[in-house]
């Protein structure tokens, strides 16, 4: 059995290879939903769908988000409605008082439906549909996320980080916003002082969380801070990290990383935006998975390939590296 800690692109990527050497029903991945929205009264779950799509094998391979071929009907009418009523301008959060009303998965995130600041496709928003209709039936997200795994014959694991609310908030000199804002609204623009995750301190990890993380654990190449630092911020995620062999997957080579807002929230966070503050920021890894040319030093193990992936041929080897450091540490 093998767990994956997975966020945005880096470890959906990976996962496209894994079959090569972890088999699918041996392998449990654990989604970080600090991401996560609620969108118009629909809770959309970026990370946990990434993992979903991938592994159905419906994903937009060129944006890896989103289902490839999917129409933006909808979206498009919401701009036009948002145009007509004149409310074109950046994301509407629904005023403080409601950010803690209704679902309590959903805190600290709440935006109105328009302006449409998140490409929602029309079956993606099926999906977000149903997953909020389910949770309102009373279905735990834990449960819900199974249910669409299985709807999807994904016959891996998957598991959203908690069933509590947590809000990755971005606080920028101008104030704080919730990650999506900065990253899809802003594309990653406005300065970043620090990263929070709203909740964090009070959300528990599940007890499948929990279970998952008895087994070794392969931390992808995600973003560290908005993409595993919610999993991490966790009650006794770290604790269980540091009792089972884990290898992580840099997504820098050297100080360089391959995608995504990672070198600025690095920074702010205090950590070197490179290969060696990933070791800093994972005390509890035992070895990585470095690029062939990536010549850091660590005080841990390393097993070196190509790990960029553009196809599943390169996600096949950058597992096949994956698995030989797990070898080498249990
Ligand atoms: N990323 C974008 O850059 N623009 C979008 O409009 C956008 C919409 C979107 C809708 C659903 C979804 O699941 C993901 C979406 N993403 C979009 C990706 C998302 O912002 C990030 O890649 C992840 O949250 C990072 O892990």
């Amino acid at each position: 059995m093998v767990t994956f800690l997975s966020g945005g692109t880096g470890t959906p990527k990976l996962l496209w290879g894994a079959d090569a050497v972890f088999p699918r029903e041996e392998t449990t991945v654990v989604a970080n939903t600090g991401d996560d929205v609620e969108i118009g009264g629909l809770l959309v779950c970026p990370d946990v769908d990434t993992v979903l799509f991938e592994r159905a094998d419906l994903i937009d391979r060129d944006r890896w988000w989103g289902i490839a071929g999917d129409t933006e009907r909808t979206h498009e009418a919401m701009a036009d409605l948002a145009e007509r009523l004149g409310t074109s301008d950046g994301p509407h959060y629904l005023p403080d008082g409601r950010q803690t009303d209704g679902r309590r998965i959903a805190r600290w995130r709440r935006f109105a439906a328009v302006p449409p600041f998140m490409t929602l496709g029309d079956r993606d928003r099926a999906i977000h549909g149903v997953r909020t209709s389910l949770l309102d039936q009373g279905y735990s997200l834990t449960e819900v996320t199974r249910r669409l795994a299985d709807a999807f014959d994904l016959r891996v694991d998957l598991l959203p980080m908690s069933d509590d609310p947590v809000a990755s908030i971005v606080h920028t000199p101008d104030g704080g916003m919730h990650f999506q804002e900065y990253w899809v609204a802003e594309r990653g623009a406005p300065a970043v002082e620090s990263v929070e995750f709203r909740g964090g301190e009070d959300a528990a990890p599940t007890d499948a969380v929990l279970t998952a993380l008895d087994d070794p654990v392969v931390v992808g190449p995600s973003n560290p801070i908005t993409s595993v630092g919610p999993i991490l911020a966790l009650d006794g995620v770290r604790d269980a990290l540091e009792e089972t062999p884990v290898v992580a997957v840099s997504p820098f080579v050297g100080d360089q990383v391959f995608s995504g807002p990672a070198d600025d929230l690095m920074r702010a966070e205090g950590y070197d935006p490179s290969t060696a503050g990933l070791a800093e920021a994972y005390p509890f890894a035992d070895a990585f998975v470095l690029d062939s040319a990536d010549d850091t030093e660590l005080d841990r193990p390393v097993v070196r390939t190509d790990t960029e992936m553009n196809d599943r041929a390169d996600a096949s080897r950058v597992a096949r590296a994956v698995h030989e450091a797990l070898e080498a540490v249990r």
